[in-house]
């Protein structure tokens, strides 16, 4: 058994009681007449009741022991189910197991009655999550700071093969693991106009009037760590009107106004945005930027206040890392509490945020930098457009200073690359940088494209901000969790340190060549790959078979991590079953998972050619089961976990240079999936890590990549003409093989060979690594076929996935960047 650090072990009499009268007392029932989802809000009242202890005693360790602390702030948190995740960092998963045997109620059956809190679209969401568990788990005090969407990403339907979006009302049962915390609420403004005004002192000041103010409430969840009795807090912001209609408002002629109000309180958290990596510019989003970082802000100030006097070292007890862009007001904002509020100078004010913000970014992709239109940012946030203005001023001087003496550099050139105010846009990214003193990427790879390409400008002039924090994944929820049966058979083998320290896995490297281990880890895969194939039976009514090679892709649907691609792969395996009587192979089953943003037709289009090709190749009696496609409809956290548990292959495809890191490359990792990918993101040092011949690594290198886009020479037309097996693929799309409406998957067609417009053809590279990508696969099935190579390989995979664990990453923006200070509880 794991250390116990933990005061308490877990009391599992006075739990079941609890459960007993949670239920009695709030629906008049007894065990037997409950319903799941009764059992399941009895059951996690239980627990929530254990857990505010703790809660309590960490909020007691914070003010004895005055610890620096992090806020992270994020637009995005897509945690996932809590009940049994807090149940394993109470280590306390077996007991309530063994409480629910004694009830006769099946733990998986309450589980399941939880909806998926899914709070984000995809990895940065997910990676905000994972590092919440890490802090807690490691003893930092941290606050993620967010938004409480009535509705989170969309419930994914398939309706004949097609994407259909349904409402995610993931609240309609309540949430009893929240708390509201209605004396905390702050007044958020927006619009109006600034005015000018002397104090006594003659001193300028600002203030914002004939605004409309809303009220953010905020809702706190707990985040534990792993048997330590840490409960950190994620606290999300809901709106809601300053005060409902008053008499008076109609008396004034405010009727108006007060509508108004009224109806922005109301849209202002209804919804997250479904976009990744593609900004829809839209004025809400701006408003929910605002939002919620203008209460996260003032909370944040307002707490230091409350034990510390000397404002001027807000930094010393407090830092901001602002995920991606999104919440990059919130360096305005401080500026705007601590002179408009605080009365401090601006280069007082600016020294403390700077010193107190820091900035990930998370993609490369053009689509996804945000910028908003100068008048629109204007007419919403007055006061924080002046602060925006007043920096881009004075970064411009900056920059003269810097290069006035260098005859090589044109200032107006670089101005019009760096300024955060131009052609009448904000640049978020840009804001971000100046404002912070930390910007980091999220691998090695791509914080070297950062420095070299994207940001090469801003890494010239203050090199000191750059650094990668390569990301990672917390092996509590994606190995304990997801696959209990691996977990404990790790622990069996090496000890439950990994627990605590995945590197501890790196013992099972000495069992990968001995038969008995072998077998049992393969044993386990087949466990995970049945329960799997069961998950599959019962949501797509297809049958799948566990001796096939689990072949899988899940992540967000988009062009540049080429689902495309792995769907063409299938279709040439197809016609090779159909024309070449001799060719074999083992059976493969391909999974796919992804949901489209709602708008994206190429990629909603591409989820239809996947269902297409299963419609057709499932049922070939030629293909005689040796091919089955599979699309998962609904990807999320709570069916990622099964997935990954039995994942054999993890496609990791996407166009060198194109992921910023990706997780879910990690998360199959630990669970014994070998990579099939090509050199990008996080990918490159996986391979690094588990050795060159225990992956399958394809395609054209990042440099290459960039290569071909800044000679603009790539010409997908001449190897559709030139390669008779490609071409033949290719116009599968559109000969009716798929499809009795030949022309349904023309845009895909084109996407690859834009006859009207070459520049948009192939703009990720998917004929140009085609054949590359069919060998690789073809060493994969070759792998596969030597039964004790591929368990070691799978093998390794977990036991070279120590590097991969979100404490890591966490300890390092610790030592690098934040420098809290472990509490004690
Ligand atoms: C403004 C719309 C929008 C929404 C989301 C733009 C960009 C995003 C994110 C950056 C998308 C995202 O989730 N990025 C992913 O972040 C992960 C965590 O760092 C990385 O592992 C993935 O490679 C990256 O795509």
């Amino acid at each position: 058994m794991a250390k116990i650090k933990s005061r308490s072990a877990f009391d599992k009499e006075l739990f079941k009681r609890s459960v007993l009268y949670n239920i009695k007392t709030l629906y008049r029932r007894t065990l037997e007449e409950a319903t799941p989802q009764q059992i399941y809000q009895a059951a996690s009242l239980a627990i929530k009741d254990q857990i505010i202890d703790y809660w309590m005693d960490t909020q007691k360790a914070l003010e004895e022991q005055d610890p620096k602390i992090v806020y992270y702030m994020s637009m995005e948190f897509l945690m996932g189910r809590a009940f049994g995740n807090n149940l394993i960092n109470l280590r306390a998963y077996e007991g309530v197991g063994e409480v629910m045997d004694e009830l006769g109620v099946d733990l998986n059956l309450i589980e399941d009655q939880e909806p998926d809190p899914a709070l984000g679209n995809g990895g940065l969401g997910r990676l905000a999550a994972c590092f919440l568990d890490s802090l807690a788990s490691l003893n930092y005090v941290a606050y993620g700071c967010g938004i409480r969407y009535k509705y989170g990403m969309f419930r994914q339907e398939i309706h004949d093969g097609y994407q259909v979006e349904k409402p995610d009302d993931w609240l309609a049962n309540g949430n009893p693991f929240e708390l509201r915390r209605q004396e905390y609420a702050k007044e958020i403004k927006f619009g109006g106009y600034v005015k000018m005004y002397q104090d006594e002192n003659g001193r300028t000041m600002f203030k914002q009037e004939d605004y409309q103010a809303v009220k953010a409430i905020p809702y706190d969840l707990p985040v534990l760590g792993y048997g330590n009795d840490v409960v950190d807090t994620l606290r999300i912001w809901d709106a809601e009107p300053i005060n409902n209609f008053q008499l008076d408002s109609f008396d004034k002629g405010d009727y108006q106004k007060a509508v108004e109000q009224e109806n922005l309180a109301k849209q202002i958290c209804e919804v997250l945005y479904p976009n990744d990596n593609h900004i829809a510019g839209k004025e809400l989003r701006l408003k929910q930027q605002y939002f919620f970082i203008s209460a996260s802000v003032q909370t944040a100030v307002q707490k230091y206040l409350k034990n510390h006097d000397d404002i001027k070292k807000f930094y010393e007890k407090n830092v901001f890392q602002l995920n991606d862009t999104h919440p990059t007001v919130a360096v305005a904002e401080l500026m705007r509490v601590l002179m408009d509020d605080y009365y401090l100078e601006w280069d007082e004010a600016w020294d403390i945020t700077t010193k107190t913000c820091c900035y990930t970014n998370h993609t490369i992709m053009a689509e996804a930098l945000e910028k908003w239109p100068q008048d629109l940012f204007q007419r919403l946030l007055p006061r924080i457009y002046q602060i925006v203005e007043e920096i881009n001023r004075r970064f411009n001087i900056e920059i003269v200073n810097r290069y006035s003496n260098d005859p090589k550099v044109s200032i107006d050139e670089k101005i019009r690359k760096m300024a955060i105010l131009y052609d009448n846009q904000v640049r978020m990214a840009h804001l971000a940088i100046v404002g912070s003193h930390s910007v980091n990427g999220v691998a090695k790879l791509h914080t070297e494209i950062l420095e070299k390409r994207e940001l090469k400008d801003f890494y010239e002039m203050m090199p000191e901000k750059f650094n990668n924090k390569t990301n990672g994944i917390t092996q509590r929820r994606f190995l304990m969790h997801a696959n209990p049966l691996l977990a404990n058979w790790c622990t069996k083998k090496v000890g439950d340190g990994w627990i605590t320290d995945l590197t501890v896995l790196s013992g099972l490297k000495k069992s990968a060549d001995t038969a008995k281990a072998q077998k049992e880890f393969m044993a386990i895969k087949k466990k995970n790959k049945e329960r799997l194939a069961r998950y599959i039976l019962q949501h797509n009514g297809i049958q799948i078979d566990p001796d096939s090679i689990y072949d899988c892709q899940v992540k967000r649907l988009h062009e540049y991590k080429r689902q495309l691609l792995n769907i063409l792969h299938v279709i040439y395996l197809y016609d090779k079953i159909k024309t070449d009587p001799k060719f074999d192979m083992p059976k493969q089953t391909f999974i796919f998972g992804a949901k489209a943003a709602a708008g994206y037709r190429i990629a909603k289009l591409t989820i239809k050619l996947i269902n297409s090709v299963a419609d057709v190749v499932n049922d070939d009696p030629d293909v005689d089961g040796r091919i089955k496609v599979v699309f998962i409809e609904d990807y999320r956290v709570s069916n990622a976990e099964l997935i990954f548990a039995a994942a054999d292959v993890s496609e990791q495809i996407s166009t060198a240079s194109r992921e910023a890191s990706g997780t879910g490359n990690m998360k199959m990792m630990l669970n014994g999936a070998v990579t099939i990918g090509t050199m990008d993101g996080a990918n490159v040092e996986i391979v690094k890590e588990v050795g060159e011949k225990n992956a399958f690594i394809f395609g054209l290198s990042s440099d290459e990549v960039i290569e071909h886009e800044r000679k603009n020479d790539y010409d997908p037309m001449s190897i559709y003409t030139k390669d008779a097996v490609i071409k033949k693929t290719v116009d599968r799309l559109i000969d009716g093989t798929f499809s009795k409406d030949k022309e349904l998957f023309r845009p895909l067609w084109n996407s690859l060979l834009n006859t009207k417009d070459t520049s948009k053809a192939d703009t990720y590279f998917i004929l140009k690594d085609f054949h590359s990508y069919a060998d690789a696969q073809a060493r994969v099935r070759k792998a596969y076929e030597d039964k004790a190579g591929w368990a070691k390989m799978a093998m390794l995979q977990t036991a070279c996935c120590g590097k991969f664990s979100s404490d890591r990453t966490i300890e390092e923006y610790v030592k690098d960047i934040w420098h809290l200070d472990k509490i004690k509880v």
